[in-house]
């Protein structure tokens, strides 16, 4: 089994992490742009191109099946994606994991990419899967760049940014994009007493229920748009305990 996984950046490490958790075997590609990245504040037109450029990249090297790790793309290109791929490889998205948490607690928040938050498909799924719970949507410009660029005072000061506007008496909050799943511990001390809800494990449980494969060899590949501007990754990358072995191909 072999499985593209799609983001702007790093964030797709999350769910990289949680596939191989189920699934040591599975060969992995990581298809990525930094040059790119963030897509938040981008048109939906453009996070749709882009993502479609890192979606072939994965395809060009024979996956089985892609899996959309990123909030911002699902929300905006995940359609394009369907009709670009499917049948033939399956596309599963990353939903901001509000049902579970709405299922659990009373005051719940998302926090996202300013492109997610405030979005209609946010919205509906707060709709839908709400459960009546207060839900308030935190927008968190500049938490993924500085998880992106492993800058710690950057994320210690995007993290306390969304913790003031989280409301006091929260009790779960929704990490409604895949970089924030890298800084969960921090969001986790800015937030006391709330369960963090991140999608990673569910995003793999369900792509490998849709994509088939047999047996692979556990094997990792990165695929980069532009110059490999990325490679802090390859930290967090050990951090979040996925073995690398990088090879950059530039655009
Ligand atoms: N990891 C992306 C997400 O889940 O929305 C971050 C998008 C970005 O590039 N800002």
């Amino acid at each position: 089994m072999k499985i593209g996984l799609v983001d702007s950046g790093i964030g797709l490490l999350a769910a990289a992490a949680a596939v191989r958790r189920l699934r040591a075997d599975a060969d992995l590609v990581l298809a990525s742009d930094p040059d790119g990245m963030p897509w938040g504040p981008r048109s939906a037109d453009d996070v749709t191109e882009r993502a479609l450029a890192c979606a072939r990249a994965a395809a060009d090297r024979g996956v089985d099946g892609l899996i959309v790790a990123c909030n911002t793309a699902s929300v905006h290109a995940l359609p394009a994606l369907r009709d670009a791929f499917e049948p033939g490889l399956p596309v599963v998205g990353t939903v901001p994991a509000v049902k579970p948490a709405a299922a659990a607690h009373r005051s719940v928040a998302i926090w996202a990419t300013p492109a997610t938050t405030g979005s209609a498909y946010q919205r509906d799924l707060i709709a839908a899967h709400g459960n009546g719970a207060l839900v308030t949507e935190v927008p968190c410009p500049g938490l993924a760049d500085a998880v992106q660029a492993a800058d710690d005072a950057a994320i210690d000061a995007a993290v306390a940014a969304a913790a003031a506007l989280t409301p006091v008496g929260v009790s779960a909050v929704v990490l409604g994009c895949t970089h924030y799943e890298l800084v969960a511990d921090r969001i986790a001390a800015a937030v006391p007493g709330a369960e963090l809800h991140g999608s990673a494990d569910a995003v793999a449980a369900q792509a490998l229920r849709r994509i088939p494969g047999g047996p692979g060899g556990g094997t990792l590949e990165v695929v980069l748009s532009g110059r490999p501007a990325g490679l802090p990754a390859v930290a967090l990358a050990y951090k979040e305990g996925v073995a690398l072995a990088v090879t950059p191909a530039t655009a």
